[in-house]
């Protein structure tokens, strides 16, 4: 039901209508496939798993002035508690997570503007934390672009469609911590919001996907593949063609750690009905607009102190 699709059959040219062939199908279907073959080194997966640790492993003192909660841009520190991520239960999720967005200096103009998800990035002061995750952010985010080139093939979307609305994405790396529980839900049920979601998870079981008019069922590890899903934005852009299916993760027995990278396109990116979608279903929406809309009906305000 979830297939593992090899990358480098589209990427090294050894078969790449066979591939858009079995991608339009995942993402027609269950909108889920899993990526082997995708050139992400393996050491840089183990850093980031390693640092992620090391940043869980401090006091909530320490973390606490990185809350995500005081940043308007989407980045820093998700307390245990703070997050809902099914909206029709509001459950709180039994989860903590870091996140980190596209790196812009202060003094960049577009920061300095003001303008959505333009802010910076905030950091813990571990050795060799931010290095590590901006060149997985970069390398993940290279993928996931590359990505859209077979998107394009597969919608018969002229060559190089996507490549302008992911000039500087909104994406959003967020590395993620389970610990073991009895009850409740690591996160809620939930589709993802932007274009597209690359998981890594360390093996631990817990992430099961709803298909539509099926019940829930576990998505397979393997070791090393990336689980790929659509996300509502790009099946909003498609027309609802491609499909963005709800996903959740029951609480772990013992502790699980994953690392999320949310490719959002730019914040002007237009989402409107592609050509040869037919009829647009939608009004078209910024990529900003859309994902704020989004992330607003997610978390729970800070407690005041
Ligand atoms: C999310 O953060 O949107 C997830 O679905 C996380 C999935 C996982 O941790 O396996």
């Amino acid at each position: 039901m979830i297939p593992v699709l090899d990358w480098q059959r589209f990427a090294g040219g050894t078969d790449r209508a066979g591939f858009v062939g079995d991608l339009g199908r995942a993402c027609r279907h269950t909108g889920f496939f899993l990526l082997s073959g995708h050139g992400v080194a393996q050491a840089l997966i183990d850093g980031v798993f390693a640092q992620a640790d090391a940043f869980f492993a401090l006091s909530p003192e320490a973390k606490a002035p990185l809350d995500i909660r005081r940043n308007p841009h989407n980045r820093g520190w998700v307390a245990t508690g703070s997050e809902s991520l099914d909206e029709t239960s509001g459950q709180m999720d039994r989860k903590e997570a870091f996140n980190i967005g596209l790196d812009l200096p202060a003094d960049d103009p577009r920061v300095l503007a003001g303008e959505p998800f333009r802010g910076v990035n905030v950091w813990p002061g571990l050795p060799g934390f931010r290095d590590t995750m901006l060149a997985y952010y970069d390398a993940v985010r290279a993928l996931g672009v590359a990505l859209h080139g077979a998107f394009e093939q597969e919608l018969g979307l002229e060559p190089g469609f996507f490549a302008p609305q992911f000039s500087a994405p909104m994406a959003t790396l967020r590395v993620l911590h389970y610990p073991p529980a009895a009850g409740g839900i690591g996160a809620g049920a939930h589709s993802d919001y932007g274009s597209v979601t690359l998981l890594l998870t360390d093996g631990v079981a817990g992430l099961q996907v709803k298909p539509r008019g099926g019940d829930w069922v576990d998505v397979p590890h393997v070791p090393g593949a990336f689980v790929v899903n659509i996300g509502d934005c790009l099946m909003r852009w498609t027309n609802d063609i491609y499909i963005s299916t709800p996903h959740r993760v029951l609480p772990p027995q013992r502790q699980r750690r994953s690392i999320a990278f949310f490719l959002d396109p730019d914040p002007d990116s237009v989402i409107a009905a592609l050509p040869g979608t037919g009829a647009a279903k939608y009004p078209p929406i910024t990529g900003a607009d859309y994902l704020r809309a989004r992330l607003d009906a997610t978390y729970r305000p800070e407690p005041s102190a």
